[in-house]
């Protein structure tokens, strides 16, 4: 049989297979794109994890109080072990964490767009915790069913510890909110400046969606950026007015035909912008990136030196 002819064989059954909502294991036949796309895709989510560290991190050290500090602290480790567990995820997939972080740091790989944004006051760094866990939630429920088991099996642990992060950014919000007025302002103010970058988490709209097609036949995607987008802005409405606080759009309305709230337009010449690497933050956040790199190169080295001298002794145990 040519190859090509088995190929066109191999991939009709394996669309078949995923449509029947088969579960895909790293050794499993796979399409070229498919695996591609995965790579892509939890590459890109692991580098969000790990750049996401550093507008929340920023505060550690300036929290109003031991307890606020503890939360952010524990947090902010959940974040790098999402980051650890989405590159082991994708390293199942041939690619090595080594090729990962050169992307990254070479500006090749993408990251959200949302960690371009600075943490100016502490009532940034709650709001994160409020909207930017609870885009990533909204985000990521569905991706546990994703079809490639390894990053939907990732995504069931990441999503617990999302939902915790997500209530606590909203406690915090509530205590603002309730507060001082200058307290309520300061809530404001985040919402203000975080509203839009939030809600263009999702990606562009999905007319503007080139990987939407193809990842939602693999059952890779499951609701489309826009789709998302809906359930996020009738999710965050609500929790808006019960704050007391105002989405900063003044076209923001609600159809009683559909039951939705209905956003104004949104300015994605910004998010592209942001995206391309020109966004407030792009810089700042890479060159940091790049120091811890540099900073942890001899913990990498200890670790290689380490596990080679374990596997000599365990050589040589054998081998006596
Ligand atoms: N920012 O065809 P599309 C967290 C890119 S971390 C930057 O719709 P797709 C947290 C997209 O990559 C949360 N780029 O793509 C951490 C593509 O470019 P390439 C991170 C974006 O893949 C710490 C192009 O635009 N979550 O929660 O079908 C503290 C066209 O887009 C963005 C994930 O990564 C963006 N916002 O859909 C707190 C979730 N949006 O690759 C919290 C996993 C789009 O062709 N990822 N682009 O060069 C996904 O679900 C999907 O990849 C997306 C995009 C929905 C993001």
């Amino acid at each position: 049989m040519d190859v090509h002819h088995e190929d066109k064989d191999m991939r009709a059954r394996f669309d078949a297979y995923v449509a029947d909502e088969g579960k895909v294991e790293p050794k499993d036949w796979m399409p070229d794109g498919y695996r591609k796309t995965l790579v892509r895709q939890i590459s890109q989510h692991a580098h969000s994890e790990i750049i996401g560290m550093q507008p929340e991190g920023n505060w550690i050290s300036r929290a109003p109080s031991l307890r606020r500090k503890m939360i952010l602290i524990a947090k902010v480790q959940d974040e790098a072990g999402h980051g650890l567990y989405l590159y082991s995820a994708a390293e199942t997939l041939g690619v090595t964490r080594d090729e990962m972080d050169e992307a990254l740091l070479s500006g090749k790989a993408k990251y959200s767009s949302i960690f371009n944004y600075p943490t100016l006051n502490w009532a940034d760094a709650v709001i994160i915790g409020w909207l930017v866990d609870g885009a990533a939630i909204t985000n990521q429920i569905p991706l546990c069913r994703c079809s490639f088991g390894p990053y939907g099996r990732a995504m069931v642990r990441v999503c617990k510890e999302e939902a915790f992060h997500q209530r606590q950014g909203y406690e915090g919000m509530m205590v603002l909110a309730k507060g001082t007025p200058e307290q309520k302002a300061m809530a404001q103010d985040a919402l203000n400046r975080w509203w839009w970058p939030a809600i263009k988490m999702f990606g562009p709209p999905d007319s503007d969606s080139p990987h939407s097609d193809q990842n939602t036949l693999w059952k890779i995607k499951r609701f489309s950026n826009d789709e998302l987008r809906q359930k996020y802005l009738d999710m965050v409405v609500k929790q808006a007015n019960a704050l007391g606080l105002t989405i900063p759009d003044p076209d923001l309305k609600f159809d009683e035909d559909t039951g939705h709230w209905v956003s104004g337009p949104m300015d994605w010449d910004e998010f592209w912008a942001v995206v391309k690497g020109n966004g407030p933050c792009n810089r700042q956040r890479m060159k940091h990136r790049q120091k811890a790199h540099d900073d942890g190169l001899w913990v990498r080295e200890a670790a290689v030196a380490f596990a080679e001298k374990q596997a000599k002794r365990n050589n040589q145990q054998k081998a006596a």
